[in-house]
């Protein structure tokens, strides 16, 4: 059947990488065209599929992509905003009033007030390199620079976490190397539907065929729970490194601990290691004993807290201790939370005291970017040098629009002693951060909504998203097929995805480069800006890039292309390591850290002197909403916003096929539904003091009682009174961030959930 369809007459087949969109993956697309339209979309179907370079198989989104590419709502023409802010009323205009308009507002701002008033937020629509943020970074830097930002929507407490351990994000061998493992806990980790990497669950399963046992951590039975696990361990959010804790605490009165490797290649474990001038200070063998703070961390304790039975987590602490090599893989949702950084911090410690450091087969923890050298995420399109030196976690811009004059280190400002500016105009290019993706929606659109606090916002999307209701202007940017790109793994793998032009831009569309480069020209920088090149001219700088550092054999562009492969892959034939040298000779090889070792008890966090949320060795810190706080007696129940199959993100969710396959639900366990009288099915109000959404249930057993789950990235949709409509999580969400890494702790929250009135 599909060999026919690829002999119709006139039909051609172009392979690419997946548009994706921060997806979690690359993988590799088959697309059919015929008379300029996609008509089909297919995976990968390279011959010789193996373990050393397996095919990049598309999942459903990919493979989906046609219903978002073709869907009527796409923005097609430039627009103004004619209402108030936030109304959603806009008019057509030309690309001429367009251009002219954001330029001359560029102009004002910065004559008024300031290249620091400026900002281009987080955003992961465009992730084909010369797509999306980046290419609004480099007009704004070439313009004289912006607030700059640092740090992650995904990635911020476990990515500033590892390197207080280890010194250094690169502590992830290559993902081949699972095979060799014995025993893999997932904790946190759900590869099967968020992914990490394309082919990070197929690696997985191999390891299991080869005799791994698989443990999920997770209070969902996920999909990997379901498909990848031997066993689902059912866990109370936000309590895990309580868990970690009384598994230590097993550890050490079973006498399971490498003491060995702790006593070479570690520090402040116990007292005989405590750094030069901490001798008396409580080591982390002291906090697991409870010493100085009178309690014992023993599994009795973890299970009132975390309601994982004592039994079992006596169990899980002796098969992890005792089965080597073993895998402790962090997932990012346990992090994306209040402390996050204690549970990264807890889970590298296990992995340490375990020995399953610097091994084949066993793993470190934490951030896990690929060894040797850190993996993909390395190449940029260069938006170039950012004359403003202030920059702040990405988190906070909605702070630096309400108070940004005078922020200073304690809200995370680096670069300056103190913000100089408010953000005035905001330049959003691929990102439904400022709206939906962001935390407290009704707070964030609020202020917003404020037309003398934020001057000026421009919007660069394919469709009128919740963001884009806010814009002044929007803009219609072309989608990731109907311009060139190049992609490299999402975090693992080695390989380099083509993106040719398949499909012209359709209506009044531009690509994001085309557009950034036009307002240059009107700012006079055009030359800079473009330095002669198009979107295609600027794949063959990436490829020429890619293959000066990293890939010698990656053919030209021409070649690239005209052989039709989409992408060029090196197989993995000895997995990397990480660590490996400092396991053989810690001396010799020290770690980038201020001991050169690992470091459970952190001298650099001592210092801080913030013992009650950044402790100097990872401790359970109660969250600030919880089940066992006050806010519990209104809002009772926990809720997680995980990344679910249906949509990247906000991304997609307008996609019918996808819909239709996962609709929009909140999961709530029987138990909690019955006492609330709430039918499989029935449409339900979840709420708290910060928003409210109406959505329908389904009730399951799959998630543990007491926690209730809402997939990310549904788009708000407010009716009359401001309820949320469509089952958007960030209506509920706090705005409220972690204390060491200034990252979004999106994931905790309280709510209460009650049969919806009405409809
Ligand atoms: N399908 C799909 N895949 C994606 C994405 C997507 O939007 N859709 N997004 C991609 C991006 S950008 C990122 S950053 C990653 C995100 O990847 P993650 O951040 O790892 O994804 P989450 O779904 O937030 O969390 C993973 C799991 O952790 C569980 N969890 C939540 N809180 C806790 C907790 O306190 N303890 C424990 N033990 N488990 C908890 C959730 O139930 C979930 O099953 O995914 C990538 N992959
Ligand atoms: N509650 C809660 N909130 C979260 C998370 C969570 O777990 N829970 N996860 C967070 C994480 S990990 C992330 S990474 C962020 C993601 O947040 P965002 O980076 O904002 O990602 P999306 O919501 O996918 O929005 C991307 C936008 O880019 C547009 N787009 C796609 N391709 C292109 C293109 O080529 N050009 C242009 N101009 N536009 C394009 C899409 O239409 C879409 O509107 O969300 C964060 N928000
Ligand atoms: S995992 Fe990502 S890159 Fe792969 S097909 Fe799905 S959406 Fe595309
Ligand atoms: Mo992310």
């Amino acid at each position: 059947m599909r060999k026919k369809i690829e002999k119709d007459a006139g039909e051609r087949m172009v392979r690419t990488g997946c548009p994706s969109h921060n997806c979690g993956g690359r993988c590799l697309l088959r697309v059919f065209v015929k008379d300029g339209v996609i008509t089909r979309i297919e995976g990968d179907d390279r011959p010789g599929d193996t373990l050393e370079d397996p095919q990049l198989r598309a999942c459903i989104r990919g493979r989906g992509y046609r219903h978002r590419q073709y869907h009527p709502d796409r923005l097609k023409v430039p627009m103004k905003r004619v209402g108030k802010r936030g109304e959603g009323k806009f008019a057509r205009i030309s690309w001429d009033e367009a251009v002219d308009r954001v330029a001359g507002e560029m102009s004002r701002v910065k004559g008024k007030y300031g290249n620091s008033a400026m900002f281009v937020p987080y955003g992961t629509g465009g992730y084909s390199q010369i797509t999306g943020r980046q290419t609004a970074q480099r007009l704004m830097n070439l313009f004289g620079g912006s607030l700059g930002f640092y740090n992650s929507y995904s990635w911020a407490a476990i990515a500033a976490a590892t390197p207080t351990v280890y010194g250094t994000s690169v502590t992830g061998n290559q993902r081949q190397d699972w095979l060799n493992s014995k025993y893999i806990l997932m904790w946190s980790w759900n590869p099967a539907e968020a992914r990490d990497g394309t082919n990070s669950e197929y690696f997985i399963r191999m390891a299991r065929e080869r005799g791994a046992r698989t443990v999920c951590v997770d209070p969902r039975m996920s999909p990997s729970a379901v498909s990848l696990a031997d066993e689902w361990v059912p866990i109370r959010p936000g309590t895990d490194t309580a868990m970690m804790s009384a598994m230590v605490h097993v550890m050490i009165t079973e006498d399971l601990c490498d003491r060995e490797f702790i006593r070479t290649h570690c520090v402040g474990f116990d007292e005989t290691q405590m750094p030069p001038g901490c001798e008396g200070e409580e080591s982390y063998r002291d906090y697991i004993l409870g010493t100085q703070d009178g309690t014992p961390k023993t599994p009795e304790w973890a299970e009132r807290i975390t309601g994982v039975p004592r039994a079992t987590i006596a169990r899980i602490a002796r098969e992890y201790a005792t089965t080597k090599p073993a895998v402790l893989y962090q997932g990012y949702g346990m992090q994306r939370r209040a402390y996050g950084e204690q549970v990264v911090r807890a889970g590298c410690v296990l992995a340490a005291i375990t020995g399953n450091v610097g091994i084949p087969g066993g793993w470190a923890g934490g951030m896990a970017l690929q060894a040797p050298d850190g993996g993909p995420l390395w190449i940029v399109f260069p938006t170039g040098h950012n004359p403003v030196k202030a920059s702040i976690p990405s988190f906070l811009w909605s702070e630096a629009v309400l108070r940004g004059k005078g922020m200073g280190p304690e809200d995370g400002v680096v670069g300056v002693d103190r913000l100089d500016n408010n953000i005035k105009l905001i330049y959003a290019v691929a990102s439904n951060c400022l709206v939906n993706q962001h935390a407290n929606i009704n707070r964030t659109a609020g202020i917003l909504r404020d037309e003398e606090r934020l001057e000026f916002l421009v919007v660069q999307d394919n469709f009128l998203t919740s963001t884009g209701r806010f814009a002044d202007i929007l803009l219609p940017a072309c989608t990731q097929f109907e311009t060139w790109g190049v992609e490299d793994g999402w975090k693992y793998g080695d390989e380099v995805l083509l993106m040719p032009k398949i499909v012209e831009p359709p209506f009044e569309t531009k690509s994001d480069y085309a557009i950034c480069a036009e307002i240059a020209r009107k700012l006079g920088i055009g030359e800079a800006y473009t330095k002669g090149r198009d979107e295609r001219g600027w794949v063959e700088w990436a490829l020429d890039r890619y293959r000066k550092t990293r890939f010698p054999g990656l053919p030209s562009l021409d070649e690239f292309e005209r052989s039709n492969a989409g992408v060029y892959s090196v197989p993995v034939t000895k997995p990397a390591v990480a660590f490996e040298d400092f396991r053989r000779d810690p001396v010799g090889h020290p770690l980038p850290t201020p001991s050169g070792r690992i470091e459970i008890f952190s001298q650099k966090l001592f210092d801080l002197k913030k013992p009650a949320s950044i402790p100097a060795v990872p401790k359970y810190i109660q969250e600030w909403e919880s089940p066992f706080g006050p806010e519990a007696a209104k809002y009772p129940l926990q809720a997680v916003g995980h990344h679910g199959l249906a949509r990247v993100h906000s991304t997609l969710d307008n996609v019918d096929w996808l819909n239709e396959a996962f609709p929009q639900r909140l999961f709530i366990n029987p138990l909690d539904a019955g006492p609330r009288g709430i039918k499989d099915g029935e449409a339900v109000r979840v709420f708290n003091e910060r928003g409210a959404t109406v959505v329908p249930c389904r009730l399951t057993t799959r998630i543990m009682p007491g926690v209730v789950t809402l997939p990310q990235g549904a788009w708000w949709t407010p009716d009359e009174k401001g309820t949320d409509r469509r089952g958007s999580i960030n209506v509920l969400t706090s705005e409220r961030w972690t204390p060491f890494a200034f990252g979004n702790a999106q994931h905790t929250i309280m709510v209460q959930v009650e049969k919806a009135k009405g409809r």
